[in-house]
């Protein structure tokens, strides 16, 4: 089962460390050879795939769907997806773990980068304008989080580097026989 197409899908707050860390996970996977590795990243899903959605939960969960959608057919395929969206509702990651795990592993990664932290560092400036009101419904600000429960996997930037989180994950991934 060594060859089988597996997910990985982080989640975590804007400003976790999400992108930045499935980008450093994408090189080494490329390095290994092999598989074709797609990143599927929040940003450029919002431009490319899912322009008309805004943030209500209804527009999230179509978001998040889609993204799982294309990652259900990558995995299918044999290939690597690598999804980094913020995803922050249980239930839509169970379904989009539900869809995927017919085809072959999906490995939830917790970016568990406290709020206050993504807030201190706040790089955009989102945190900001949604303390300000001038963004409505910012996760974590005015709109909820739910923590995973039992992610396979959960790292914190505030403790340990991008490359070192990078590394777990593919750890993780050994683990689980899938490379
Ligand atoms: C959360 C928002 C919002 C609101 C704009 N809430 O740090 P970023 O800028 O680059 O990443 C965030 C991105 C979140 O899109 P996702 O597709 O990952 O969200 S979800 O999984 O919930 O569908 C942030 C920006 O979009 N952004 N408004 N209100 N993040």
């Amino acid at each position: 089962r060594a060859q089988q197409g597996f997910t990985v899908f982080f989640t975590g707050l804007s400003g976790s460390g999400k992108s930045t860390i499935a980008n450093a996970l994408m090189v080494k996977l490329m390095e290994m050879g092999g598989r074709p590795v797609t990143l599927l990243d929040g940003d450029v899903v919002r431009k490319h795939l899912s322009s008309e959605l805004g943030f209500s939960k209804e527009h999230r969960d179509i978001n998040i769907k889609r993204i799982g959608y294309v990652a259900s057919e990558i995995t299918k395929n044999g290939g690597i997806a690598i999804c980094a969206p913020i995803a922050p509702y249980t239930a839509t990651r169970r379904a989009v773990r539900e869809m995927i795990e017919q085809y072959g592993a999906f490995v939830e990664v917790h970016v568990a980068t406290s709020l206050e932290e993504c807030e201190r560092r706040d790089r955009k400036g989102l945190y900001k304008l949604a303390r300000e009101g001038k963004i409505k419904e910012f996760t974590g600000i005015s709109d909820p989080y739910e923590e995973p429960k039992q992610p396979e996997l959960r790292v914190d930037t505030q403790d340990v580097e991008v490359d070192n989180c990078a590394h777990r994950v593919l750890l993780t991934l050994e683990n689980m026989g899938l490379i």
